[in-house]
């Protein structure tokens, strides 16, 4: 019999209640007392004062922490409990009368565990209901208070607490990672003068241009109602029906088809606010401003085929390599950059930056680089901070305001709504991931699940019982930019709305040959996945606005003819662009470096191990990823008799799962190899989606014996494939990170792929 751990009734959540001395905790207790809690008189200030959200955190240290060990439970030592702080005796059986006797409604301890398991699920977000977040901070650059009276900007270094989650749109929570889809970027911001969400995704602009649309694009693509297929991805027929009803839709058609809509890390993947946004100082001056996140890991991407078996190899591949990466300390940073532009600068622009579906080209208003954002902690607990973290546009501090973009107007409504049925109420602001660090004060009160014990009895301003407290916080509180007004109430869009081609054009002609070759590949894939063939035609109807080459490849992938094009929306002079080479993923910066990389190292027995430790020890120390792959589990005999141990089968982490190999040198290995048909596709798919690989002396046979071509299609070298032997072990090591860095070799491909 275990005693009970605890000599004395003690509750984190209640230790103030009894005293200072009840503060500190019996052994096995978490609980801290907050370094920064303030020392007032009474019980209940103390704990009002230690409260998640209240206090003043000192800066450059993350405050959402220390106070939530009011709520963090480590079950360590201590003994099991009912809700109620019973201690249980049995867990393992329910109370009967007799022991083959009916249970007995009688068992509270079974119906309270029941009952609670009964209601573990909350409604899944209607959309971006799969995701991944993790904590960490932003960090100013420099004192932008010029710009902008938001706190994160008003010093150099200054540090603001975040929470980022990212997501994909469509499938639901247990859905896959890497289906072709947008994904969600959506970063709290706890400062000192409350929670700023922008929420934003990694695509800059968006399907529609008005929210009165939304829940039509949504219904549209997601699983089609009458058989909840296709799950984990965008629906076919229904989708490409509407969008290719929806003209506006062009521009955001040929992100989602580009390589974006397939990112090989949440960590390699940009960010952007979408909407134009406003920044105000504390002069009261206003600028338009586009927030644009930009990966210090390089901006990579998976290619299709690739993507398509990760699904099946791991549906949690995006949400490991976040979690593995912040476990590994190799913490993934952005950049965030601002477009800074003033409305006279705007209303000089050949295209309306009300509008979501149009870019602002950074060759016409250049990134302003502001800060960087680093991501540093995982959750504790991912429903508790994952799941119920509630994201709302709508939530801005003194600084930041919106603009009149009719989508960013729809959705400052939506949100907060669509919190109240999914937290189920109006106080989801009190669930700790939700809290603000800042102490809130008002006169709103109740409702279900309340929290704050709000103390007297003046809940309404004006009042002087109370000291005429909380107080309006006058010109130090938020302000809304006074923009002038004076138009009719009408229902509609302004003329610039209706060029919908001219940047999906940009876009298009901004590209590389190998990313074009992408776009007109998942068209071709989702459009052959449609099996009507009026929305087949009709989406041509609509690429044939865009670009003649484009259509002319899509049509030719489908058997079809090119269509005439749909009728224009506008008789208006349809503005050109210059390319803009900043929209080609491959000009992205952060390119070099092979942190967090992962290298499969294939081994058998026989294989040359002092080679192969020092890769392997050399990839360690610049931060990649290496594995040691076998045939199966256990250990492999190297030449000199060593045994070095197989961290995982060719079956279990199959070619996909790395972003390069190294095939040593060793002939036994090579032939043990060379047997599994599992290694030779290995080999293949890794040369297939363009990955490094290295082959050290006999290594080359079981290249061969895979057929993996040593020139690329051209006849050209290939640089990522890179063969050593002993006497140039370290170049070829170095040419192989070189490539590693550069991520992938698309001139290998061919379509259809020749291996
Ligand atoms: Fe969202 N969106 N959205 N959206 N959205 C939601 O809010 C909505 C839009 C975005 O990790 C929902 O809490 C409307 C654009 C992200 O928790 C919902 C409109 C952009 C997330 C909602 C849009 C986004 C959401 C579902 C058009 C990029 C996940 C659950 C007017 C700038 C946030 C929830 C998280 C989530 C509505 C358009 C990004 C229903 C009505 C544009 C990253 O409120």
């Amino acid at each position: 019999e275990q005693e009970l751990a605890a000599d004395r009734p003690y509750n984190a959540t209640k230790a103030s209640e009894y005293g200072d001395a009840a503060r500190t905790p019996t052994e096995g207790e978490t609980f801290k007392p907050s370094t920064h809690a303030a020392t007032g008189s009474t019980a209940s200030e103390i704990i009002a004062n230690d409260k998640v959200g209240s206090g003043n955190p000192p800066e450059g240290e993350n405050p959402t922490t220390d106070p939530l060990d009011r709520v963090r439970v480590d079950p360590a030592k201590r003994h099991l409990t009912t809700n109620q702080g019973v201690p249980v005796a049995d867990n393992q059986h329910s109370l009967k009368a007799g022991l083959r006797g009916p249970t007995l409604l009688e068992d509270f301890i079974l119906r309270e565990k029941i009952s609670h398991f009964d209601h573990e699920r909350i409604p899944e977000r209607v959309v971006h209901a799969r995701g991944s977040a993790a904590h960490g901070y932003f960090e100013a650059y420099d004192d932008f208070s010029g710009l902008t009276r938001a706190v994160p900007f008003s010093k150099k270094g200054k540090r603001t607490p975040v929470f980022l989650r990212f997501s994909t749109v469509a499938g639901e929570r247990g859905s896959t990672d890497t289906a072709r889809d947008v994904r969600g970027f959506a970063v709290k911001f706890y400062t000192e003068e409350g929670n700023w969400d922008l929420v934003g995704n990694n695509m800059p602009v968006f399907f529609i241009q008005d929210a009165m649309k939304f829940p039509d694009l949504v219904h549209a693509a997601k699983p089609e109602p009458h058989h909840a297929m296709p799950q984990a991805a965008t629906a076919h027929d229904t989708f490409w029906d509407f969008a290719s009803l929806s003209p506006e839709i062009a521009h955001m058609l040929m992100w989602t088809m580009s390589d974006r809509a397939i990112p090989r890390s949440y960590r390699t993947m940009q960010g952007f606010g979408v909407h134009t946004f406003r920044l105000i100082n504390a002069q009261g001056e206003a600028r338009f401003v586009k927030f644009h996140w930009t990966p210090m890991q390089g901006t990579h991407s998976l290619v299709w085929d690739e993507a398509v078996r990760i699904s099946g190899a791991d549906p949690d591949f995006h949400r490991r390599d976040l979690w593995e990466a912040i476990e590994a300390g190799n913490f993934p940073e952005w950049e965030l950059g601002l477009q800074v532009f003033t409305e006279e600068q705007a209303a000089g622009f050949p295209f309306d930056v009300l509008d979501p579906t149009k870019i602002v080209p950074e060759e016409l208003v250049p990134l302003t680089p502001v800060g960087k954002m680093v991501l540093d902690r995982n959750p504790d607990n991912f429903f508790a901070e994952t799941e119920q973290v509630a994201f709302c546009t709508s939530h801005v501090v003194p600084g930041i305001d919106f603009s009149n973009d009719p989508l960013l107007q729809g959705r400052n409504f939506s949100y907060q709504d669509t919190q109240l049925t999914r937290l189920g109420g109006p106080n989801f602001h009190e669930i700790p991931i939700n809290s603000p660090i800042v102490q809130i004060q008002n006169n709103q009160r109740d409702g279900f699940h309340r929290q704050a014990i709000n103390r007297g009895r003046v809940n309404y301003e004006p009042n002087s019982l109370g000291g005429g407290c909380p107080f309006q916080a006058g010109k130090m509180g938020f302000t809304s930019f006074p923009e002038p007004i004076s138009e009719d109430k009408v229902r509609g869009k302004p003329e610039l709305f209706a060029d919908h081609y001219s940047q999906a054009r940009l876009f298009w002609q901004s590209q590389t040959p190998a990313e074009q070759n992408h776009i007109v590949n998942a068209f071709r894939f989702e459009l052959t996945r449609v099996q009507t063939p009026a929305v087949r035609i009709r989406t041509l109807a609509l690429l044939a606005n865009v670009d003649d080459t484009l259509v002319a490849r899509v049509a030719e992938g489908l058997g079809l003819e090119v269509p005439q094009p749909l009728p224009l929306a506008t008789d208006a002079p349809i503005p050109t662009y210059p390319p803009s080479p900043s929209l080609s993923l491959l000009s992205r910066p952060g390119q070099t470096g092979i942190k967090g990389r992962r290298v499969a190292v294939l081994i058998a027995s026989g294989v040359d191990d002092k080679a192969v430790k020092k890769q392997y020890a050399s990839l360690l120390k610049d931060g990649a990823v290496p594995r040691m792959v076998g045939n199966m589990l256990g250990k492999v005999k190297a030449a000199d008799g060593d045994p070095i141990d197989v961290e995982i089968s060719v079956e279990a982490g199959p070619s996909v799962m790395y972003d390069a190999v190294i095939v040593p040198d060793g002939a036994p290995a090579a032939e043990a190899l060379a047997k599994n048909a599992q290694v030779l596709e290995f080999l293949r798919e890794q040369y297939r989606h363009g990955k490094p690989i290295l082959a050290y002396g006999t290594g080359s046979d079981l290249l061969a014996k895979a057929m993996i071509p040593q020139k690329l299609p051209d006849g050209s070298a290939d640089p990522g494939l890179v063969l050593g032997d002993s006497a140039n072990a370290d170049l070829a090591l170095d040419a192989f990170k070189t490539a590693l860095a550069g991520h992938r070799v698309f001139a290998r491909e061919t379509d259809p792929p020749s291996v």
